[in-house]
């Protein structure tokens, strides 16, 4: 179909951070602010488990209580269960089905921003390879958790939620998911340092909610404004 003429595209704005880190908190205070100021925006987030195909085995998955064992271990896949059930998965598998799971939407994700959409995205494919690497599988390093991401279509910007591992457990116990636990969050947050990227800003996170979500807003804002004025759709 032809763009509309003069028509903005709207922003693809990422949030990604550790568990705890309040990443979803600002994504839901963030929509409803790009809307009081009259910008048309959506909360997506990844894994989107109830909405596509892959999301219910990687629910499955990721509800299934990890074995107590060490770190990386204990993310990996449960060695009891049963065949055919999503929590055997292994971990070249689950990281294919969460890849999947973004390309799902990916046209969805294109078809909104051209009309106009700013989307406010909760995880991407920075949490796919951060994720998969922290379990240090053989084999599975960061150039093979990257590949089966390339070519979605990129953020215009990634707020980074900083968050000391201090002020993460401070914030209280992990719930019952198979990735919360403290030992494996270290990994993670070590992975999410070799996947930044240009598109990253850094966000104090460790501030008040308010704080946090000034900043926030001021860096979509800029975004939206970048969009407007032209900026193409990444990939
Ligand atoms: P959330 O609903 O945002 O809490 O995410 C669920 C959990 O799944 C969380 O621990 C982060 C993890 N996760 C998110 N995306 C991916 C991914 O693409 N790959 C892997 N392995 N884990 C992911
Ligand atoms: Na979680
Ligand atoms: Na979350």
């Amino acid at each position: 179909a032809p763009a509309m003429a003069g028509a903005p595209r709207g922003a693809f704005i990422l949030f990604e951070g550790v568990d705890r880190s309040g990443k979803s908190t600002q994504a839901a205070r963030l929509v409803e602010a790009l809307k009081a100021q009259g910008t048309p925006a959506e909360l997506w987030r990844f894994p989107d488990r109830k909405g596509t195909v892959t999301g219910k085995a990687i629910d499955d998955y990721l509800s299934a209580p990890a074995p107590a064992a060490a770190a990386g271990a204990a993310a990996s896949a449960g060695a009891n269960a049963a065949p055919g059930s999503a929590a055997g998965l292994s971990d070249q598998a689950i990281h294919l089905l969460f890849s999947a799971n973004r390309w799902e939407k990916s046209a969805a994700l294109v078809d909104a921003l051209r009309r106009g959409v700013t989307l406010v995205v909760d995880r991407y494919a920075y949490s796919g390879a951060a994720y998969t690497s922290a379990k240090r599988t053989p084999g599975c390093g960061l150039a093979w958790c990257k590949a089966p991401d390339a070519g979605l279509p990129a953020p215009d910007v990634t707020l980074w939620m900083a968050l000391p591992p201090e002020a993460a457990a401070a914030r209280g116990g992990f719930g019952q998911e198979r990735y919360e636990n403290a030992a494996f969050q270290e990994q993670v947050r070590a992975a999410f340092a070799s996947v930044r990227d240009a598109s990253w800003v850094d966000v104090d996170a460790s501030k008040g909610v308010d704080e946090v979500a000034a900043e926030v807003l001021r860096e979509a804002v800029d975004a939206v404004r970048r969009c407007r004025e032209g900026q193409p759709i990444l990939a």
